[in-house]
């Protein structure tokens, strides 16, 4: 039986609500989950309102950098060579075709570029790479981070005196269920690796990936894990299970929006001071459920029509919806951040101005 919109939860007031704990039980979790939806969204929003600008969201934008032929047994994922998925695979991209891609993002507005790798970790001879792409992103003015796989505490080093700003490594979900979803690395494995990119100095981006078939406490215990890393992770990317066809989740059944609009307030509220991204899946949401994720505490968004390998909206969608709902991006000093304003201005008009034109070739 969900509380009544009446009864105090915490006695604590919204502000004392708002400080950094990394005590969070999961039945304490579960407690904010089972809330009214109302009050839970307000409890949300109201955090959310303390820390940061309401109506701004930060934007990365992603790149496989190598695609498939994944050694590791991720059961959601369409690069695992385990999974018979119609991927084609692809080599380390050359560091050219990196950079000319960054400055495309760079050029629509994104701030962070998010390099990612089909890798259980980097091996000695690509690390060369990777860190001369650090290097070309970070020297055109765009915040940087990499998903490579586990990294050792040399390499993590290696990563932050490259200028790696980010790294991403996600729990994925709770340590109860973690083990019907990957049996090739552990969870400790996960948080050791976190432990390496937080001592060498970078900054943490982590969160995991909900609809693989988990249940509700599953969630909440994805939750504290994450809440609990002290410090918390700088960015919470919050991943809808993307289906891919020939992985063994890609008939799980679907879960109901309203939870997962639930665990964006949830992480919210638990991290306060942190991005939390509503990351995969947005192609398979409408511009409600979108607005109802901002509405929970929302702040960041993977921007660009392709995620890793799986499909996100069209940039020109991204930006009619932010117009609608009047959101700004988060600007980064970028040294010239009139150019990024300008950017995102131009893509504006440009949008606006499509309406006043039709198709002659249909
Ligand atoms: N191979 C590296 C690793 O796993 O650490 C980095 C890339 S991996 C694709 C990064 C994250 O993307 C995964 O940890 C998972 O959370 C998310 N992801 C992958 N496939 C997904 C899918 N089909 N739906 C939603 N999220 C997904
Ligand atoms: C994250 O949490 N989500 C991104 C990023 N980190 C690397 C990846 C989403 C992948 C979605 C499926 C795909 O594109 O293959
Ligand atoms: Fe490999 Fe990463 Fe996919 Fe797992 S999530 S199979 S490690 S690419």
């Amino acid at each position: 039986m969900p509380a009544s919109s009446t009864t105090p939860i915490f006695n604590n007031s919204p502000e004392q609500n708002a400080q950094l704990r990394h005590n969070w039980s999961i039945a304490e979790v579960q407690t904010l989950f089972d809330l009214p939806f109302s009050d839970l969204m307000f409890q949300a929003q109201t955090i959310h309102r303390q820390h940061f600008n309401a109506n701004e969201v930060q934007v990365s934008t992603l790149l496989s950098i190598k695609t498939g032929a994944c050694p590791e047994d991720c059961k959601y994922c369409s690069q695992s060579a385990r999974n018979k998925t119609d991927l084609e695979t692809e080599k380390l991209l050359e560091v050219e075709n990196v950079l000319a891609t960054a400055k495309a993002a760079k050029e629509q507005g994104s701030t962070r570029f998010c390099m990612g790798a089909a890798w259980r970790n980097p091996k000695a001879r690509d690390m060369p790479y990777v860190v001369e792409m650090v290097k070309g992103v970070k020297a055109l003015g765009l915040e940087t981070c990499m998903t490579l796989g586990m990294l050792s505490s040399d390499q993590a080093d290696e990563l932050q005196n490259a200028g790696l700003d980010y790294y991403n490594h996600n729990l994925d979900t709770s340590p109860e269920h973690y083990n019907q979803i990957i049996t090739t690395r552990t969870y400790q494995d996960r948080l050791d690796t976190i432990n390496n990119v937080r001592s060498a100095g970078m900054k943490v981006c982590s969160g995991g990936i909900v609809g693989l078939g988990e249940e509700s406490k599953d969630r909440a215990s994805l939750l504290a894990q994450l809440a609990n890393l002290s410090p918390q992770p700088e960015s919470v990317p919050i991943n809808m299970l993307v289906k891919v066809e020939g992985t063994p989740l890609s008939d799980v059944d679907d879960l109901d929006s309203f939870d997962f609009i639930r665990c964006i307030a949830v992480a919210r509220i638990m991290m306060p001071k942190s991005h939390v991204r509503l990351s995969a899946g947005r192609s398979a949401m409408n511009e409600q459920m979108q607005a109802m994720c901002f509405l929970a505490g929302a702040n960041s968004i993977f921007y660009g029509c392709k995620l890793l390998t799986a499909e996100n909206p069209e940039t020109n969608q991204d930006i009619a919806l932010f117009k609608k709902l009047g959101i700004n991006t988060e600007t980064i000093d970028f040294g010239d951040q009139q150019q990024q304003t300008t950017n995102l201005r131009t893509a504006l008009v440009n949008e606006e101005n499509k309406e006043l034109f039709y198709d002659a070739s249909v």
